[in-house]
């Protein structure tokens, strides 16, 4: 992608662009399963990758309860609190050697063309450790804002997490795109009335506007068709989801 988008891009209106972190920008899920899977060894009970697709995009908080619900375990409230404790320290220890080699493919084309084209792209994502992982990856001070889990109130599906990415950005919602590559974080962003765009499975992530496999997918006429799009995309009467 080394070429500059052939429109005029005076006659386009400003258009925003939100990442999500894991498993947009680097694969983390593996690492989170490792942690959540120490656990589970404790507790006695089988946690399998399978249970861990349930856990992409959820909060720390509402995994935990998801990994109990699959172990059939009853705690208190402060053992929860404990365990989440525990649960990030065995995760920061294994994504304590991150670097910029797990980058994702297609990543740093992608951030590239975007700053060629003077589009301003910001990260969205639910983990707290969103900080620490982009200064791991060398791309902490690329984004013109940092949006994450510790600035929301409400998890994805709730769209406050891009609303605040775009407010940051100074874009309207209607005029943002959003690469996601979770349920929750696609009906977040449709929420947001934002153009959707999952990562992964199409057939798992129907409800995005469009789907790529790999962000390598994106060549520079799908991001012309695409700005174009957001171009033209009218924001919802409000009330409506
Ligand atoms: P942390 P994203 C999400 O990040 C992960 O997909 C999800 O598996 C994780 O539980 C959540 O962050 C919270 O992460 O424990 O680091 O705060 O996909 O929204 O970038
Ligand atoms: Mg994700």
């Amino acid at each position: 992608m080394q070429l500059h988008i052939n429109q005029n891009r005076k006659k386009m209106r400003e258009i925003g662009v939100i990442f999500d972190l894991d498993g947009v920008i680097v694969d983390t899920a593996k690492y989170h399963y490792l942690a959540w899977k120490k656990l589970a060894d404790k507790f006695g009970f089988e946690f399998t990758l399978e249970h861990n697709e349930l856990l992409k995009g959820v909060s720390r908080k509402a995994s935990l309860e998801i990994l109990l619900e699959i172990g059939k375990v009853i705690i208190s409230d402060a053992e929860k609190e404990k365990i989440l404790v525990e649960k990030n320290t065995n995760y920061l220890a294994l994504i304590n050697d991150m670097t910029a080699e797990e980058i994702l493919p297609g990543v740093l084309d992608l951030l590239s063309f975007l700053e060629k084209n003077n589009i301003k792209y910001a990260l969205g994502s639910a983990s707290k450790n969103a900080p620490f992982i982009l200064k791991k990856i060398g791309l902490y001070n690329k984004f013109s804002a940092i949006v994450d889990g510790n600035h929301v109130s409400k998890a994805k599906p709730d769209p406050e997490v891009f609303l605040i990415a775009a407010n940051r950005l100074q874009v309207k919602p209607h005029s943002c795109i959003v690469f996601e590559d979770a349920i929750a974080g696609i009906e977040a962003a449709n929420a947001a009335d934002m153009i959707s765009i999952g990562v992964g499975d199409g057939d798992v992530l129907k409800n995005a506007n469009y789907t790529v496999n790999s962000l390598t997918e994106l060549e520079i006429s799908y991001m012309e068709k695409l700005l174009s799009e957001v171009n033209n995309h009218e924001a919802r009467p409000r009330g409506i989801r």
